[in-house]
């Protein structure tokens, strides 16, 4: 996504480093913040759905750009919109009590801070450990636990792990027992606990090459390749592929998001619409040891880190194989200074195995047909962790989101001879504790239409009687989900329960309202006691979906600053008015992801595991759409 001002089209063109420095420009000379202001976000205000709609019926549209601005270091933030090119302030509304996502300025100065303290110095000297250079300390956002020291202030707790040479694994041996809290914005250490001395575990836990010979040896060369090129378009962030259309943007918190998703009808060259927009709107990982070193761990890694922030610069051949269309992102500094992200989005297409295959029994003859799937993809380090977000689109209108989950797990020191009871002893002297991934997708329907509402399907065997004589019969059973206490629900596998997302307004050649489903993979729910900190933090957690009418700034699912924030906000504030879902623009959550117990193959570094879900055409075509696809034409 490189500089477009001077090419700027559509409103879902992507940030330009121009544009960010207008806007850091206005800001700074209104006068109403210092010089040294920091900016914890910068990012295209998005027009809401009636904007857009204005915007594809011929009406100019502004472009305004929205900063996070922290006029100091109290827990406080201002919210600035700025129209470009003139910089005219369109609003200022601070927000008093609110933390942004943890500032890389303020975990530098945690850092800093603690390695300068005599008590954690002291904490480590118990420990034999005098050469600060070999600790690596990793700032955590606090969650928010009723302390008088988390008042106003901007917090990080910090953990310690050991480096015996710069290349090691922190992880593997983590300095247990020390836990500091540092007010982060002015560099003061507020708290170090010592819980005591466990001695480090013994092993590097390194998963580098150099490491880890021999090597095998008997892999051959895989090598995908398309003589003629992959068959997609890209302009700009227009993204086509087969009859797939969409925006592709970066912002720093959600990373990637999706705009108006939309198949083409090749026989009218009209565009039906699926999703207005997609994201993942907040992801949570509680931990789920009692330990008072481990039992506050809660990483929000959209509010508190930012997927877009953190997000990697992905390598040919490496993150992606094959014929590779790359997007970059443009992200602003801390300090309001533009930077690009080189290679942020990865674009390609993947043969899938077969769609459909069917031999007639009678001729014997076999007709087959190759699926493949356009895949749009980033990959972001929090930490620890990364989380690969895999966004597949296929030949038959199906969209998948898959997460990908690798890295290294958090872990703790144990004695060498230890158990772990909320845990799983992963090397010796190291257990990793069990925790959850839980994601909320914000899927922004549109299908056929601005209109939807949902659906809950769910099947039941029905019990014998005159209609149903030798008990077989199976119940469909649909209820359409007309408010948002209503619309709060939970998985249910055994029913096979899932959600369509209905046009009531439009029908197939068969006569049904179009509809695609939400088919539910992996979908634990929070598992922390109700009246935990975490539960109140975290609500959007506690349900598989949540339904809302279409609100633009109701976008994150624990709401816009979770950093430190004492509960409610998001999903549950906003539900709690339980407001009609019928006859309107609606917006669906899906909570998904997995509760990790940790297995010792997870160590050192962890294989992908993978969550996610799928939307499917449900009624949205009157048959199979891929009956065109020409056969394969090397059929041995
Ligand atoms: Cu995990």
């Amino acid at each position: 996504m490189t500089d477009t001002a001077s090419r700027r089209t559509h409103p879902h063109d992507p940030l330009t480093a121009e544009e960010i420095r207008r806007a850091v420009a206005a800001v700074k000379a209104s006068g109403r913040v210092p010089d040294d202001t920091l900016f914890a976000t910068i990012a295209v205000d998005e027009p809401d759905r009636g904007a857009l709609a204005a915007f594809a019926a011929g009406e100019a549209l502004e472009r305004r750009i929205r900063l996070v601005v922290l006029p100091g270091p109290a827990a406080a933030v201002v919210e600035a919109v700025v129209r470009d090119p003139d910089g005219a302030i369109l609003e200022w509304t601070a927000r008093d009590g609110m933390r942004p996502a943890l500032l890389y300025d303020d975990a530098y100065r945690s850092i800093l801070a603690l390695k300068a303290d005599p008590a954690w110095q002291a904490a480590m000297g118990r420990r034999g450990i005098t050469d600060y250079d070999q600790v690596q300390i990793d700032p955590w956002p606090t969650g928010s636990f009723g302390r008088d020291m988390e008042d106003g202030r901007r917090i990080t707790r910090c953990l310690s792990y050991y480096r015996e040479e710069a290349s090691d694994n922190g992880y593997a041996r983590p300095i247990e027992g020390v836990l500091a809290t540092v007010d982060a914005a002015r560099g003061e250490v507020l708290e170090v606990a010592d819980f005591g001395v466990v001695p480090l575990a013994m092993e590097r836990g390194s998963y580098l090459p150099e490491h880890n010979e021999p090597h095998r040896e008997d892999l051959r060369a895989l090598e995908i390749t398309q003589p003629d090129g992959a068959s997609l378009t890209v302009d700009g962030n227009l993204l086509t592929w087969q009859h797939w259309t969409m925006r592709v943007a970066m912002t720093p918190l959600e990373g990637l998001v999706l705009h108006e998703v939309g198949w083409v009808d090749r026989a009218s060259g009209a565009t039906r619409t699926v999703l207005h927009r997609a994201a993942i709107s907040e992801m949570v990982v509680p931990y789920g040891d009692p330990d008072p070193m481990h039992n506050w761990k809660n990483a929000f890694d959209v509010g508190e880190w930012g997927l877009g922030r953190m997000a990697n610069s992905l390598t040919l051949g490496c993150d992606c194989l094959g014929e590779i269309t790359y997007l970059d992102a443009v992200f602003a500094s801390e300090h309001g200074k533009p930077y690009v992200l080189e290679h942020a989005v990865c674009i390609h297409e993947e043969d899938y195995g077969i769609l459909w295959k069917h031999t007639d029994m009678v001729t014997g003859r076999a007709e087959v047909r190759r699926s493949r799937r356009l895949v749009v993809s980033s990959i972001a380090t929090v930490g620890n962790y990364e989380y690969g977000f895999f966004w597949y689109f296929y030949l038959d209108g199906t969209i998948q989101l898959e997460v990908k989950l690798t890295g290294i797990m958090s872990t703790k020191g144990i004695p060498v001879d230890g158990d772990d009871s909320h845990g799983t002893v992963i090397a010796p002297g190291l257990a990793a504790p069990i925790h959850q991934h839980l994601f909320c997708a914000r899927l922004d329907p549109a299908v056929d239409g601005p209109v939807n509402e949902v659906h809950e399907v769910s099947f039941a065997g029905e019990p014998p009687g005159p209609d149903n004589p030798l008990g077989n019969a199976i119940e469909r059973r649909v209820e359409r989900l007309a408010s948002e206490a209503a619309a709060r629900r939970d998985v249910d596998a055994a029913s096979s329960r899932h959600w369509r997302l209905v046009n009531p307004e439009r029908t197939n050649g068969l006569g049904q309202p179009v509809s695609y489903k939400l088919v539910p993979g992996s979908t634990p729910t929070l598992l922390a006691d109700p009246g935990s900190s975490i539960a109140g933090r975290a609500g959007f957690a506690r349900h598989n979906l949540w339904v809302t009418p279409y609100r633009a700034d109701e976008r994150r699912a624990a709401g816009d600053y979770p950093n430190q924030h004492t509960g409610g906000a998001g999903l549950p504030e906003w539900t709690a008015a339980d407001r009609s879902l019928v006859g309107t623009e609606i917006v669906v959550w899906h909570t998904f992801g997995v509760t990790h117990s940790p297995r010792p193959e997870d160590w050192p570094v962890m294989p992908v595991e993978y969550c996610g879900f799928h939307l499917v055409a449900a009624g949205f075509f009157d048959r199979n759409p891929t009956l065109d696809l020409p056969p394969p034409d090397h059929c041995h």
